[in-house]
């Protein structure tokens, strides 16, 4: 009887045609309610004499039916005759599954998921934290909606100075309920000297605004960095020194640093900092006009009006400050050509980083 059952299902998993037909052919003889599956779960009731052999006879039919429904199953996945490619499931391994089992490689490497990462100025604002930070600075934030006496007043720039007209930090919005957005990040030199006592060290990452026609090196919306050192007889080789360092850190070369003569009013006196040209090494490229020299920075010693405006007495205290843009240093670093692809929002240029 077993014999004849056997044969059976053999017939008809070879008569099958497609995979729905194997499927039935497999449920009719081992599925839960299965003809065999009925005979394996009567042994019980059997003599032990009994139980056994047909218990083993059954066992090995089984396995017989199973490797001929893996078989034919494996015929319709593949019907050129190949081993299916196990692609499809992750797997590169080549493997081929045993019988009745479906294909799934459990050893193959998975697919990796597509993760986020780190906007390029964002990487660059904690390359340049790590870097003064090991110089002793300290890490400090502002707020971006300012008000006038912060973010001109008490810099030396009150109402009707020519300044406000002349340098791009007049190109301000204003808010209709007072106040404006921050157009530098140098408003934070005078709430830091009302709340800390010299020696100072710090820096200041963060969004400023300004009224803008936008093109490939000005945003309505950039990043600057705003660096302070205040002390007893902080001079401007300190400066220099520590803008090398600096730079020479973050760049990873030999770099020369040069002082022009510049107009800030809350500094003075004041200088434009130039590097020497990253690419050309200062002979001279398309990058840097052909100059040899990259604008990157004004800095100045800080006026004594704005040490005043921060409570400090300028007979006793002196220092520096610099302002540059995170955007100009990540275009430099990473040779980006338009500053308007850091909000673009356009996968194929941020996932380069
Ligand atoms: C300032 O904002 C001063 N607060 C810097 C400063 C600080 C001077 C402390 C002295 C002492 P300026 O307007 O030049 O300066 O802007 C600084 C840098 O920001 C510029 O060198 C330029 O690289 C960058 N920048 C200016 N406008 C834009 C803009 N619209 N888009 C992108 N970058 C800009």
């Amino acid at each position: 009887m077993l014999n004849q059952l056997k044969q059976n299902a053999l017939k008809e998993i070879a008569a099958t045609k497609e995979l729905k037909g194997l499927d039935a052919v497999y449920r009719r003889y081992l599925g839960r309610k299965g003809e065999l599956t009925k005979v394996l779960r009567s042994l019980k009731d059997l003599s032990e004499k009994e139980r056994k052999e047909t218990g083993t006879a059954a066992n090995e039919i089984k396995r017989g039916l199973e490797e001929a429904v893996g078989e034919k199953r494996r015929e319709f996945l593949a019907p050129s005759g190949k081993t299916p490619s196990l692609s499809r499931f992750g797997g590169t391994s080549g493997k081929t599954p045993p019988s009745g089992v479906n294909w799934l490689d459990v050893t193959a490497p998975g697919v990796k998921p597509a993760v986020g990462h780190l906007h390029p100025i964002t990487l660059v604002q904690r390359q340049v934290e790590d870097i003064f930070q090991s110089m002793g600075f300290s890490v400090v934030d502002g707020p971006e909606v300012e008000t006038e006496y912060y973010n001109f007043d008490a810099l030396n720039i009150p109402p009707g100075h020519p300044a406000r007209d002349v340098l791009s930090l007049g190109r301000t919005f204003y808010l209709k309920k007072g106040g404006l957005m921050r157009s530098h990040t140098s408003p934070m030199q005078i709430r830091y000297m009302e709340k800390h006592n010299p020696p100072i060290r710090m820096i200041v990452p963060g969004k400023v605004f300004r009224v803008e026609a936008t093109d490939s090196s000005h945003e309505t919306n950039f990043y600057q960095l705003e660096g302070l050192m205040i002390g007893k007889d902080v001079s401007v080789a300190n400066f220099k020194a520590v803008i090398q360092e600096f730079l020479e850190n973050f760049f990873k070369k030999s770099i020369k640093v040069k002082l022009r003569p510049s107009y800030f009013p809350f500094v003075e006196p004041g200088f434009e900092i130039d590097m020497s040209c990253t690419m050309c090494v200062g002979k001279g490229c398309a990058a840097c006009k052909y100059s040899g020299w990259i604008e990157m920075m004004g800095a100045g010693m800080i006026h004594p009006k704005v040490l005043k405006s921060g409570g400090l007495d300028p007979k006793k205290w002196q220092g520096f400050a610099f302002g540059m843009s995170l955007d100009r240093l990540t275009m430099i670093k990473y040779r980006i050509n338009d500053i308007r692809l850091f909000h673009s929002g356009d996968l194929r240029f941020l996932q380069q980083f």
